[in-house]
Protein backbone atom coordinates (compact mmCIF):
# COMPACT_ATOMS: atom_id res chain seq x y z
CA UNK A 1 0.00 0.00 0.00
CA UNK A 2 2.69 2.44 0.90
CA UNK A 3 5.77 2.20 -1.51
CA UNK A 4 8.68 0.56 0.26
CA UNK A 5 10.76 3.55 -1.24
CA UNK A 6 8.85 6.02 0.58
CA UNK A 7 9.56 4.41 4.36
CA UNK A 8 13.30 3.72 2.65
CA UNK A 9 13.64 7.52 2.20
CA UNK A 10 12.16 8.77 5.72
CA UNK A 11 14.74 5.53 7.39
CA UNK A 12 17.58 7.13 5.77
CA UNK A 13 17.36 10.61 6.32
CA UNK A 14 17.05 12.78 9.69
CA UNK A 15 16.34 16.35 7.68
CA UNK A 16 12.54 16.52 6.67
CA UNK A 17 11.27 19.28 4.85
CA UNK A 18 7.74 19.11 4.34
CA UNK A 19 5.34 20.85 1.91
CA UNK A 20 1.42 21.53 1.07
CA UNK A 21 -0.43 23.55 -1.69
CA UNK A 22 -1.07 27.19 -1.66
CA UNK A 23 -4.18 28.30 0.01
CA UNK A 24 -4.28 25.15 2.62
CA UNK A 25 -7.02 23.88 4.01
CA UNK A 26 -7.68 22.08 7.02
CA UNK A 27 -6.43 18.65 5.49
CA UNK A 28 -3.49 20.43 4.40
CA UNK A 29 -2.38 21.99 7.32
CA UNK A 30 -3.44 19.11 9.71
CA UNK A 31 -1.31 16.47 7.49
CA UNK A 32 1.41 19.12 7.50
CA UNK A 33 1.77 19.48 11.54
CA UNK A 34 0.81 16.27 12.06
CA UNK A 35 3.80 14.86 10.36
CA UNK A 36 5.46 17.17 11.64
CA UNK A 37 5.15 15.87 15.27
CA UNK A 38 5.64 12.23 14.02
CA UNK A 39 8.41 12.82 12.53
CA UNK A 40 9.75 14.37 15.62
CA UNK A 41 9.19 11.76 17.91
CA UNK A 42 11.31 9.85 15.31
CA UNK A 43 14.04 12.02 15.80
CA UNK A 44 13.89 13.68 12.45
CA UNK A 45 14.82 17.75 12.28
CA UNK A 46 11.79 18.66 10.50
CA UNK A 47 11.13 22.26 8.35
CA UNK A 48 7.51 23.18 7.86
CA UNK A 49 7.71 25.17 4.80
CA UNK A 50 4.29 27.47 3.77
CA UNK A 51 4.58 30.12 0.79
CA UNK A 52 2.41 32.50 2.83
CA UNK A 53 1.58 33.21 6.75
CA UNK A 54 -1.79 31.11 7.62
CA UNK A 55 -4.92 32.19 7.59
CA UNK A 56 -6.17 33.75 11.50
CA UNK A 57 -8.91 30.69 11.17
CA UNK A 58 -6.14 28.00 11.57
CA UNK A 59 -4.57 30.18 14.74
CA UNK A 60 -6.14 27.45 17.10
CA UNK A 61 -3.96 23.86 15.39
CA UNK A 62 -0.96 22.99 17.79
CA UNK A 63 2.19 23.08 15.80
CA UNK A 64 1.13 26.06 13.94
CA UNK A 65 4.01 27.74 15.38
CA UNK A 66 6.35 25.86 13.14
CA UNK A 67 5.47 27.63 10.49
CA UNK A 68 8.20 29.02 8.02
CA UNK A 69 7.48 31.35 5.38
CA UNK A 70 11.19 32.63 4.56
CA UNK A 71 12.85 31.10 1.53
CA UNK A 72 16.14 31.83 2.72
CA UNK A 73 15.12 29.81 5.70
CA UNK A 74 14.52 26.75 3.39
CA UNK A 75 17.92 27.35 1.59
CA UNK A 76 19.69 27.30 5.18
CA UNK A 77 18.21 24.45 6.17
CA UNK A 78 18.62 22.65 2.74
CA UNK A 79 22.25 23.20 2.29
CA UNK A 80 22.89 22.71 6.39
CA UNK A 81 21.13 18.81 5.81
CA UNK A 82 22.42 18.37 2.20
CA UNK A 83 22.52 14.39 1.52
CA UNK A 84 20.61 13.46 4.65
CA UNK A 85 17.30 15.46 3.52
CA UNK A 86 14.09 14.02 2.19
CA UNK A 87 11.16 16.48 1.03
CA UNK A 88 7.73 15.62 1.50
CA UNK A 89 5.03 16.80 -0.16
CA UNK A 90 1.07 16.49 1.41
CA UNK A 91 -2.12 16.73 -0.29
CA UNK A 92 -1.09 18.40 -3.48
CA UNK A 93 -2.61 17.64 -6.75
CA UNK A 94 -0.06 19.45 -8.91
CA UNK A 95 3.25 20.99 -8.44
CA UNK A 96 2.16 24.22 -9.36
CA UNK A 97 0.38 23.94 -6.23
CA UNK A 98 3.80 23.67 -4.21
CA UNK A 99 4.11 27.86 -5.48
CA UNK A 100 6.54 29.87 -7.57
CA UNK A 101 9.15 27.98 -6.10
CA UNK A 102 8.40 24.91 -7.08
CA UNK A 103 11.93 24.04 -9.70
CA UNK A 104 13.87 24.82 -6.99
CA UNK A 105 11.96 22.57 -4.12
CA UNK A 106 11.65 19.35 -6.56
CA UNK A 107 15.31 20.10 -7.39
CA UNK A 108 16.26 18.16 -3.79
CA UNK A 109 15.48 14.67 -4.23
CA UNK A 110 14.47 12.32 -2.89
CA UNK A 111 11.25 13.58 -3.28
CA UNK A 112 7.70 11.98 -1.66
CA UNK A 113 4.63 12.61 -2.58
CA UNK A 114 1.41 11.64 -0.45
CA UNK A 115 -2.08 13.08 -2.08
CA UNK A 116 -5.60 11.61 -2.54
CA UNK A 117 -6.63 14.03 -5.28
CA UNK A 118 -8.65 12.19 -7.78
CA UNK A 119 -7.03 14.54 -10.69
CA UNK A 120 -3.07 14.05 -9.38
CA UNK A 121 -0.73 14.52 -11.46
CA UNK A 122 2.75 13.01 -11.20
CA UNK A 123 5.44 14.59 -9.68
CA UNK A 124 8.68 14.14 -7.39
CA UNK A 125 10.55 11.22 -7.36
CA UNK A 126 8.32 8.48 -5.18
CA UNK A 127 3.97 8.71 -5.10
CA UNK A 128 1.72 7.81 -2.59
CA UNK A 129 -1.11 8.39 -4.41
CA UNK A 130 -4.74 7.18 -3.53
CA UNK A 131 -7.98 8.64 -4.41
CA UNK A 132 -10.11 6.82 -2.33
CA UNK A 133 -8.94 7.81 0.94
CA UNK A 134 -10.78 10.65 2.48
CA UNK A 135 -7.94 13.16 2.95
CA UNK A 136 -3.64 13.18 3.28
CA UNK A 137 -4.47 13.22 7.23
CA UNK A 138 -5.93 9.97 6.85
CA UNK A 139 -2.66 8.46 4.88
CA UNK A 140 -0.49 10.27 7.27
CA UNK A 141 -2.02 8.33 10.11
CA UNK A 142 -1.80 5.11 8.12
CA UNK A 143 2.74 6.32 7.24
CA UNK A 144 2.83 6.74 11.22
CA UNK A 145 1.88 3.27 11.73
CA UNK A 146 4.26 1.87 9.09
CA UNK A 147 7.19 3.98 10.63
CA UNK A 148 6.62 2.69 13.62
CA UNK A 149 5.78 6.48 15.14
CA UNK A 150 4.42 7.67 18.40
CA UNK A 151 1.10 9.75 17.82
CA UNK A 152 1.30 12.39 20.59
CA UNK A 153 -1.88 14.07 21.05
CA UNK A 154 -0.74 17.16 18.81
CA UNK A 155 -0.07 15.02 16.30
CA UNK A 156 -3.61 13.92 16.82
CA UNK A 157 -5.45 16.62 17.18
CA UNK A 158 -4.06 17.99 13.71
CA UNK A 159 -4.84 14.51 11.93
CA UNK A 160 -8.25 14.84 13.23
CA UNK A 161 -8.53 18.30 11.69
CA UNK A 162 -7.87 16.99 8.76
CA UNK A 163 -9.79 14.31 8.32
CA UNK A 164 -12.81 16.48 9.71
CA UNK A 165 -12.19 18.99 6.97
CA UNK A 166 -12.28 16.80 4.04
CA UNK A 167 -15.09 14.92 5.32
CA UNK A 168 -17.04 17.26 5.90
CA UNK A 169 -17.51 16.02 9.68
CA UNK A 170 -17.84 12.60 8.09
CA UNK A 171 -20.23 13.25 6.06
CA UNK A 172 -18.97 12.92 2.39
CA UNK A 173 -19.10 9.50 0.79
CA UNK A 174 -15.35 9.45 1.00
CA UNK A 175 -16.08 8.30 4.40
CA UNK A 176 -14.66 4.76 5.02
CA UNK A 177 -14.88 2.30 7.95
CA UNK A 178 -11.51 2.95 8.05
CA UNK A 179 -11.80 6.52 8.22
CA UNK A 180 -13.67 6.00 11.50
CA UNK A 181 -11.61 3.54 12.81
CA UNK A 182 -8.65 6.39 12.55
CA UNK A 183 -10.76 8.84 13.63
CA UNK A 184 -11.34 6.63 16.93
CA UNK A 185 -7.74 5.95 17.31
CA UNK A 186 -7.17 9.80 17.27
CA UNK A 187 -9.71 10.04 19.73
CA UNK A 188 -8.38 7.81 21.96
CA UNK A 189 -5.18 9.88 22.06
CA UNK A 190 -7.77 12.58 23.69
CA UNK A 191 -8.78 14.91 21.21
CA UNK A 192 -11.99 16.30 22.07
CA UNK A 193 -14.09 16.51 19.08
CA UNK A 194 -16.32 19.36 20.49
CA UNK A 195 -13.47 21.34 20.79
CA UNK A 196 -11.94 20.82 17.33
CA UNK A 197 -15.82 21.71 16.30
CA UNK A 198 -16.20 24.78 17.80
CA UNK A 199 -12.75 25.55 16.24
CA UNK A 200 -13.50 24.96 12.86
CA UNK A 201 -17.41 25.66 12.85
CA UNK A 202 -18.28 28.33 15.22
CA UNK A 203 -14.67 30.46 14.83
CA UNK A 204 -16.00 33.57 13.01
CA UNK A 205 -15.75 37.04 13.15
CA UNK A 206 -18.99 39.54 12.49
CA UNK A 207 -17.33 40.60 9.48
CA UNK A 208 -18.20 37.18 7.73
CA UNK A 209 -21.73 37.73 8.98
CA UNK A 210 -21.92 41.17 6.90
CA UNK A 211 -20.13 39.18 3.99
CA UNK A 212 -22.38 36.52 3.95
CA UNK A 213 -25.52 38.74 3.93
CA UNK A 214 -24.26 40.33 0.53
CA UNK A 215 -22.93 36.92 -1.42
CA UNK A 216 -26.52 35.55 -0.51
CA UNK A 217 -28.30 38.41 -2.51
CA UNK A 218 -26.61 36.57 -5.51
CA UNK A 219 -27.70 33.67 -4.66
CA UNK A 220 -29.59 32.06 -8.30
CA UNK A 221 -30.81 28.59 -8.82
CA UNK A 222 -31.38 26.86 -11.97
CA UNK A 223 -32.26 23.42 -14.50
CA UNK A 224 -35.00 22.79 -11.79
CA UNK A 225 -32.75 24.33 -8.91
CA UNK A 226 -30.07 22.11 -9.96
CA UNK A 227 -27.73 24.07 -10.52
CA UNK A 228 -27.05 26.78 -7.48
CA UNK A 229 -24.49 30.18 -8.44
CA UNK A 230 -23.45 32.58 -5.81
CA UNK A 231 -20.66 35.10 -6.21
CA UNK A 232 -18.06 37.39 -4.45
CA UNK A 233 -16.86 40.53 -5.49
CA UNK A 234 -13.87 42.64 -4.16
CA UNK A 235 -16.23 45.39 -4.00
CA UNK A 236 -18.24 42.85 -1.36
CA UNK A 237 -15.41 42.23 0.89
CA UNK A 238 -14.25 45.86 1.27
CA UNK A 239 -17.96 46.89 2.26
CA UNK A 240 -18.08 44.56 4.78
CA UNK A 241 -15.21 44.66 6.22
CA UNK A 242 -14.35 40.97 6.16
CA UNK A 243 -10.94 38.82 4.40
CA UNK A 244 -11.09 36.33 1.24
CA UNK A 245 -10.42 33.51 3.82
CA UNK A 246 -14.21 34.28 5.68
CA UNK A 247 -15.53 32.79 2.16
CA UNK A 248 -14.34 29.34 3.88
CA UNK A 249 -17.72 27.44 3.87
CA UNK A 250 -19.98 29.94 1.83
CA UNK A 251 -20.94 27.23 -0.78
CA UNK A 252 -22.26 25.32 1.80
CA UNK A 253 -25.18 27.10 1.95
CA UNK A 254 -26.61 26.67 -2.02
CA UNK A 255 -25.31 23.14 -2.07
CA UNK A 256 -27.72 22.58 1.34
CA UNK A 257 -30.27 23.44 -0.98
CA UNK A 258 -32.48 19.64 -1.06
CA UNK A 259 -32.68 20.03 -5.09
CA UNK A 260 -29.21 21.05 -5.78
CA UNK A 261 -26.91 18.51 -7.15
CA UNK A 262 -24.20 21.37 -8.03
CA UNK A 263 -23.36 24.61 -6.16
CA UNK A 264 -21.17 27.24 -7.96
CA UNK A 265 -19.15 29.94 -5.84
CA UNK A 266 -17.46 32.67 -8.51
CA UNK A 267 -15.15 34.87 -7.34
CA UNK A 268 -12.92 38.08 -8.05
CA UNK A 269 -9.55 37.44 -6.46
CA UNK A 270 -7.09 40.20 -4.95
CA UNK A 271 -4.70 39.52 -8.03
CA UNK A 272 -7.41 39.81 -10.64
CA UNK A 273 -8.34 36.11 -11.61
CA UNK A 274 -11.86 34.99 -11.49
CA UNK A 275 -11.81 31.49 -8.79
CA UNK A 276 -14.23 28.96 -9.66
CA UNK A 277 -15.10 26.67 -6.29
CA UNK A 278 -17.76 23.74 -7.34
CA UNK A 279 -18.81 21.56 -4.69
CA UNK A 280 -21.16 18.63 -5.83
CA UNK A 281 -23.65 15.85 -4.47
CA UNK A 282 -24.02 12.19 -5.78
CA UNK A 283 -22.88 10.84 -9.56
CA UNK A 284 -22.21 14.83 -10.45
CA UNK A 285 -18.48 14.90 -11.61
CA UNK A 286 -17.14 18.23 -11.22
CA UNK A 287 -13.77 16.92 -11.58
CA UNK A 288 -14.09 16.53 -15.22
CA UNK A 289 -16.16 20.20 -15.24
CA UNK A 290 -13.00 21.67 -13.53
CA UNK A 291 -10.63 19.46 -16.03
CA UNK A 292 -12.19 21.70 -18.99
CA UNK A 293 -11.34 24.51 -17.33
CA UNK A 294 -7.33 23.70 -16.99
CA UNK A 295 -8.30 23.29 -12.98
CA UNK A 296 -8.75 19.41 -10.89
CA UNK A 297 -10.01 18.55 -7.64
CA UNK A 298 -12.13 15.29 -6.48
CA UNK A 299 -15.51 14.23 -7.82
CA UNK A 300 -18.23 15.82 -5.69
CA UNK A 301 -15.14 18.70 -5.08
CA UNK A 302 -13.40 20.56 -7.71
CA UNK A 303 -12.13 24.62 -9.04
CA UNK A 304 -10.27 26.62 -11.27
CA UNK A 305 -8.78 29.92 -11.86
CA UNK A 306 -9.94 32.47 -15.03
CA UNK A 307 -8.16 35.42 -15.99
CA UNK A 308 -9.18 38.45 -18.16
CA UNK A 309 -12.91 37.37 -18.11
CA UNK A 310 -15.46 39.22 -16.59
CA UNK A 311 -17.73 37.46 -13.37
CA UNK A 312 -20.73 37.01 -15.41
CA UNK A 313 -18.74 35.56 -18.58
CA UNK A 314 -17.42 33.00 -16.61
CA UNK A 315 -20.52 32.23 -14.99
CA UNK A 316 -22.18 31.62 -18.30
CA UNK A 317 -19.63 29.05 -19.35
CA UNK A 318 -19.50 27.21 -16.27
CA UNK A 319 -23.37 27.01 -16.06
CA UNK A 320 -23.09 25.50 -19.94
CA UNK A 321 -20.62 22.69 -18.73
CA UNK A 322 -22.52 22.02 -15.38
CA UNK A 323 -25.75 21.53 -17.54
CA UNK A 324 -24.24 18.94 -19.51
CA UNK A 325 -22.27 17.20 -16.50
CA UNK A 326 -25.81 17.02 -14.93
CA UNK A 327 -27.09 13.08 -14.94
CA UNK A 328 -30.14 12.35 -16.84
CA UNK A 329 -33.26 12.86 -14.24
MN1 LIG B 1 -7.15 16.83 1.07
Amino acid sequence: MIPEQILQDIHRNNNVVLFTHTHPDGDALGSLFGLASILESLGKKVFCFLEEPVSHLYDFLPEIDRTRTDLEDYRKFVDANSGDLVSIALDCGDDDRLGGSKKEFLQKIPFVVIDHHRSHRNFGTVRWVEETRSSTGEMVYELAIALGADISYNAAYNLYVAICTDTGSFKYECTKPRTMQIAGELLGKGVKPEEVGGHLYDNFSPERLNLLQLVLETVTLSEKNQIAFISVTQEMITKSGATMQDLEGFIDFPRSIKTVKVAALIKETMDDYIAVSLRAKGECNVADVAKQFGGGGHRNAAGFRYQGVTLEQVRREVEQALIIALPAI
